[in-house]
């Protein structure tokens, strides 16, 4: 009698050929046979409390690992939760295997318990979505999927396992098991050579170029690339998304306010790792005479919504590198000449700081959403990984909040989704016990994923969290004012006053109000020294709203 294996031990060995290390999972009877696959293969099974979360941490283990993220959920409706995590990693470009639970093969369409299309329903938010048609092609499908994850800018896959499939045992060597290291390639790209050299070209002549550090510079682990390339031809950079962090605050080429200046004034402008979406007001805020360059993985990405004077399809830390290798060959550079206009840069930056710094250090109460992202941002250190969960709160924070290291920020990426705090906390402790995890969310943001507080603690992934508490929906309120008038801007966007620290509490964490200023910072400390996760509910003024909520172009 020859050895035999189930399709859920098949999935396990698939998954540690891939490096994966854990799952991430709401139970159903139609997937637990993978768990038992994972006790054998030594994958830490996480068991969350929304299939939406498993997705989300799927995603957010894939940012923080480097390795691709999966999560395991149960057909139907376990796979419909976790269709808004699955759409989030797509549109953020992050690589994670969504595994659902199908009905029986055998009882193909004939209203199985939970049976719904589901591969139709991820096509269009996957690179790549597939039904496993039998136990022996197990291992060898998740593996293409982990390869398609990989195709381009990265992003999701989803399979469906049928129930029959995932449970019947075949004769070992009749299943396909790709071996580790052996099923794929790097895709890493290096960027057309001659569009490196225009590149190096432009450089040379340009005088006030400026480059966008986009989410790709993390994707891409590109973070000595992008530093060496802004230090030897001095241009000064601005980061955005997963490339927040790239250069430290206080790198002397590290400028954040005066973007909206650099861009206007400008005669080079590189954008990396970013499309031209609404977070770039679709390419239309960059000077009209400004030399556009675009590095991007995706060739979709580059030049869409505005014409580009040069793009290059690529890595970004492979084309970085060789356009500041290009440009070190000739006799001038630029970068001695752009002294001045980093000082015109620098400049700006401050003038816009010391305009906000009173706010910043407002005492007044209600507490100022702004001296709540002041202390944060004071409090964070270099191996604190920041989440930001919310909406105006968030928008806030995206002004004043400086990570200290390179992929030390998430935020939900372009999809906008609000609920991915709590799971990119789980994901981000998780792989990384030696960090400290800080998110801030808003209540309302909060409140969609918060039960999943439960298995931080039932985890011990120990995290600082802050909910910037207005009891109001107030990004959405302030637009429904704007539009409609105050006297009918209270409508569908009004939450209770709840005592989140308490909520802590009740499930086996840490938790604290806070109503005065000056309790903000230590109430941060206690939640530190805790151990536990925490909440800190911070009470801010529901009458302030963000600049960038006001300028916001959603409704434009
Ligand atoms: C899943 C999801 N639902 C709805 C929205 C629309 N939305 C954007 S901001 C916002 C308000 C969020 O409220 P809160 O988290 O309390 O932050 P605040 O604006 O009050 O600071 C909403 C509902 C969204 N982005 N994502
Ligand atoms: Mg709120």
């Amino acid at each position: 009698m020859s050895e035999t294996i189930s399709g859920g031990h098949l999935v396990a060995k698939a998954l540690k050929a891939e490096g994966v290390d854990v799952i991430y999972t709401l139970c159903g009877g139609h997937i637990i046979d993978i768990y038992d696959g994972c006790v054998d293969e030594g994958i830490e099974v996480i068991d969350v409390r929304h299939e939406q979360v498993a997705a989300h941490a799927a995603d957010g283990y894939a940012r923080i690992t480097g390795k691709p993220g999966c999560a395991v959920v149960t057909a139907g409706p376990g796979t419909t939760d976790a269709v808004t995590g699955v759409a989030n990693a797509f549109r953020a470009e992050s690589p994670m295997l969504l595994i659902g639970g199908q009905g029986a093969l055998s009882q193909h369409k004939m209203g199985s318990l939970q049976d719904l299309p589901h591969v139709d329903m991820m096509t269009p938010i996957t690179k790549f979505a597939a039904t496993v048609p039998s136990t022996e092609r197990v291992a060898d499908i998740v593996s293409m999927a982990f390869r398609e994850c990989y195709h381009g800018a990265p992003g999701p896959s989803f399979l469906e396992i049928p129930r029959d499939v995932l449970d019947a045992k075949v004769p070992i060597e009749k299943a396909r098991i790709p071996a580790a290291g052996h099923y794929r390639a790097s895709t890493r790209q290096a960027g057309d050579p001659e569009a490196v050299e225009r590149l190096a070209d432009m450089l040379a002549h340009a005088e006030k170029p400026c480059i966008l550090l986009g989410s790709q510079v993390w994707t891409c682990r590109a973070t000595d690339a992008a530093i060496d390339f802004v230090r030897s031809l001095n241009v000064p950079a601005y980061m955005n998304g997963s490339g927040r962090g790239t250069l430290a605050p206080g790198d002397p080429h590290h400028f954040q306010l005066s973007r909206r200046y650099a861009f206007t004034e400008a005669d080079l402008i590189i954008i990396v790792g970013t499309p031209f979406d609404f977070r770039m007001g679709y390419g239309k805020r960059l000077s009209p005479t400004a030399k556009v360059v675009q590095i991007d993985l995706d060739y979709r990405t580059v030049g869409k919504n505005r014409d580009i004077d040069l793009g290059i399809v690529g890595d970004a830390g492979l084309i970085l590198s060789a356009a500041a290798q290009a440009a070190s060959g000739r006799i001038e550079n630029g970068a001695a000449r752009r002294k001045e206009w980093l000082e015109e840069l620098r400049n700006v930056e401050t003038q816009a700081y010391e305009k906000r710094l009173p706010r910043q250090l407002s005492g007044a109460q209600p507490i100022d959403p702004y001296r709540l992202v002041h202390e944060i941002n004071e409090f964070l250190t270099e191996d604190t990984i920041y989440i930001g969960d919310g909406g105006d709160i968030v928008t806030f924070s995206g002004q004043v909040v400086q990570p200290k290291s390179p992929g030390h920020w998430m935020d939900p990426g372009p999809l906008g989704t609000l609920g991915v705090g709590m799971a990119f906390a789980m994901a981000a402790k998780q792989a990384r016990r030696d960090k400290e995890v800080l998110c801030l969310f808003g209540d309302g943001a909060f409140s969609l994923t918060g039960w999943d507080f439960e298995t931080m603690v039932r985890f011990d992934l120990p995290f600082i969290g802050v909910i910037g508490n207005n009891s109001s929906m107030n990004q959405i309120r302030y637009g429904q004012a704007a539009k409609y008038g105050e006297d009918r801007a209270r409508v569908g966007n009004t939450l209770g006053d709840i005592r989140y620290g308490e909520f802590a509490k009740l499930l086996g964490g840490y938790g604290e109000e806070v109503r005065d200023p000056a309790e903000i910072r230590p109430a941060l400390e206690r939640a530190r020294q805790s151990g536990k996760p925490s909440l800190i509910n911070v009470w801010v003024d529901p009458e302030v709203y963000a600049p960038g909520t006001m300028n916001q172009t959603m409704y434009k």
